[in-house]
């Protein structure tokens, strides 16, 4: 990835349209084949590859704070440890997509002061708390879940840098969802009071993950252009029913109860029913006025600011590695 980052193109080329690199783009995603950071592509795509990858690597990044506030309160050694993993794994994911953005030939540094500013948007779902060890596997089953869900079809991805990082991070999500499921299991086969800790984290977390998926096709603005290129693949719809069908049985299997008293099969349909989207809450979230979100951005600030030491130190280091070797030669 890191290869990847500094391979940036030296921007794009302006065509007229109808001109023959357009032609051979169209062919090329005609033909499901890879764009690369060095070819010809359309601004329009280049765009909303920008806007789609960063944001991604924004929920990535603020998504490792609800967990990250219970690493020092796990329940044993063995939760503790694989909680911290877990919490690595989505900083890894970040500095994968923010690695795949910069091959379009936006900088890191940029995309990081626009979510700072409050101007880029991150997953909604990343604006609510996480109250109790439960959340932990609430998020990790269902958010994780979801996640995968969306990420897998972005495997197919006609943009080569972030077609190849979603492989990755759905290898990590996959084991990230049933470290998830295995604590609710824990905690159904647990105590009384367990299980209603687990049903609790349930009723909590399962709207705002029926709304991660953006929304509703009707109102997706840009899935008519992201599904024509080849980014999207999936609509968000369609995603979501592919959710909730998979999730209901592991939720009766986990002995619990969804949060919908609309929620019925529909022998027709082949799917789920499920009761009215509450999307003004969305689009709050999404807006900047979730539960938790001026939270978030202050922490993320606060952590950049922290940090600037260790950019520093390691620029530093950089650099007398760089004399020292220019000395040698
Ligand atoms: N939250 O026209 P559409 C994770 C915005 S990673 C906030 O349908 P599109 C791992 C959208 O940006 C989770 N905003 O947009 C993890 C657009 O606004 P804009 C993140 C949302 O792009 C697990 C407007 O609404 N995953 O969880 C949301 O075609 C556990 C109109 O929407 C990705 O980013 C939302 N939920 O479809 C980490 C996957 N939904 O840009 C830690 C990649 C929509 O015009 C712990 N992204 N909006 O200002 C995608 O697949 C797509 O971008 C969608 C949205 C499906 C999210």
């Amino acid at each position: 990835m890191y290869t990847q980052a500094m391979d940036i193109p030296g921007g794009p080329k302006a065509v007229a349209p109808g001109s023959p690199e357009e032609a051979a783009f169209n062919a090329r995603i005609a033909r499901d084949e890879k764009i690369e950071p060095r070819d010809w592509m359309p601004e329009a795509y280049r765009k909303t590859l920008v806007r789609q990858i960063s944001q991604h690597a924004h929920s990535e990044v603020v998504g490792m704070l609800p967990e990250g506030n219970w690493i020092t309160r796990a329940p044993s050694l063995k939760r503790k440890a694989i909680l911290m993993a877990k919490v690595q794994d989505e900083g890894g994911h970040g500095l994968y997509l923010y690695a795949a953005a910069e091959t379009l030939g936006v900088s890191r540094d940029d995309l990081i002061d626009a979510l700072h500013a409050g101007k880029a948007k991150y997953s909604s779902i990343f604006n609510y708390a996480a109250l109790s060890w439960a959340d932990m596997g609430a998020i990790g089953w269902l958010v994780d879940g979801a996640a995968i869900m969306n990420q897998i079809p972005l495997c197919r991805c006609s943009y080569g840098p972030y077609a190849r990082a979603m492989i990755r991070i759905c290898k990590e999500e996959s084991f990230h969802q049933r470290q998830g499921f295995d604590i609710m299991l824990a905690l159904c086969r647990g105590t009384p009071a367990q299980k209603q800790m687990a049903q609790d984290a349930l009723d909590r977390w399962w709207w705002p993950v029926v709304q991660m998926f953006g929304p509703p096709d009707a109102d997706s603005v840009h899935s008519g252009a992201t599904m024509a290129w080849g980014i999207k693949r999936i609509s968000n719809d369609d995603l979501r029913q592919k959710f909730i069908d998979a999730t209901v049985p592991q939720a009766e299997l986990l002995g619990l109860t969804i949060p919908d008293p609309h929620l019925k099969w529909n022998g027709e349909r082949g799917h789920y029913d499920i009761g009215p989207i509450d999307w003004d809450e969305f689009w709050r979230a999404v807006g900047g006025d979730g539960p938790c979100s001026r939270e978030r951005i202050a922490t993320r600030v606060r952590a950049q600011e922290e940090g600037a030491w260790v950019r520093e130190a390691a620029l530093a280091h950089a650099r007398k590695q760089a004399a020292r070797a220019r000395k040698a030669a």
